[in-house]
């Protein structure tokens, strides 16, 4: 593999402070040296994590850096506390929190300009893919963070491909889905940043699984994955980045 693959666990609003003692001392014993191996919780559970041994990301920030903005947190807690990622635009947090594409790219910046590596996600609803419009739709969400950062710092961010029907459901998208996607999303960044084609990390995520992560991260242009369901079962997770390492 040309970029160092990733895999990220997202685990939504799941787990406690027991999961984090058995996800950390299992991880801590895996020899994944090639690869970056990363757990989102929640917010409350970030600290649990010895960030020496785990990378860190959270599942959210505020656009604000401090002050009267009473249930969120901030870019430099979340650095504070020990995170170097963070996801940002996931599909469930556009839907149930409103989240446009405009409020998702301004995140972006705040995180980039913090030293936090975005995760942003990308993904269309089962009606746009059915309407044949995957590629505008994506591109949309895409073009909305270009706009607001620069090309050096496109560099530093990672990309998900969702597709929302792929969300949770049991219906992986088919390898040949999920490259077609991923090669377009590399083309279409590389018209704001050639070097970012090439170096951009392009995860996979939608009910992956122990059972289907080989097949997924072989395709030329998946870089890893970030993983739901699966993350929250230790033999699991251990499984799918061991397919990524
Ligand atoms: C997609 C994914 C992780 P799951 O949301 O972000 O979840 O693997 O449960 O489909």
């Amino acid at each position: 593999k040309i970029r160092r693959p990733i895999v990220a666990g997202n685990w939504k609003m799941n787990g406690n402070l027991s999961l984090v003692k058995t996800m950390q001392d299992a991880l801590a014993q895996s020899q994944l040296d090639n690869m970056d191996t990363v757990v989102c919780p929640p917010f409350t559970l970030l600290s649990g994590f010895d960030t020496q041994q785990i990378k860190l990301g959270a599942q959210n920030l505020s656009v604000y850096p401090n002050g009267a903005h009473t249930g969120e947190i901030s870019a430099a807690m979340l650095q504070d506390v020990g995170c170097q990622y963070v996801i940002l635009g996931h599909s469930e947090r556009r839907a149930e929190q409103f989240e446009s594409n405009e409020l998702v790219a301004d995140k972006v910046k705040v995180a980039l300009t913090a030293g936090l590596q975005p995760i942003v996600c990308v993904g269309e609803p089962l009606e746009v893919r059915q309407s044949g419009k995957v590629f505008d739709y994506v591109a949309a969400q895409l073009d909305a963070v270009t706009q607001v950062i620069s090309q050096q710092d496109l560099l530093e961010v990672v990309v998900a491909y969702e597709p929302i029907w792929a969300i949770g459901t049991g219906n992986t998208a088919t390898p040949e889905q999920v490259q077609e996607v991923h090669a377009f999303i590399r083309n279409h960044l590389g018209k704001s940043c050639q070097e970012a084609a090439a170096k951009i990390r392009i995860l996979y995520g939608g009910s992956v699984n122990a059972a289907n992560a080989a097949q997924i991260f072989a395709q030329p242009d998946v870089d890893g994955g970030l993983i739901g369901g699966a993350s929250l079962k230790v033999e699991d997770f251990l499984a799918i980045c061991q397919a990524a390492n």
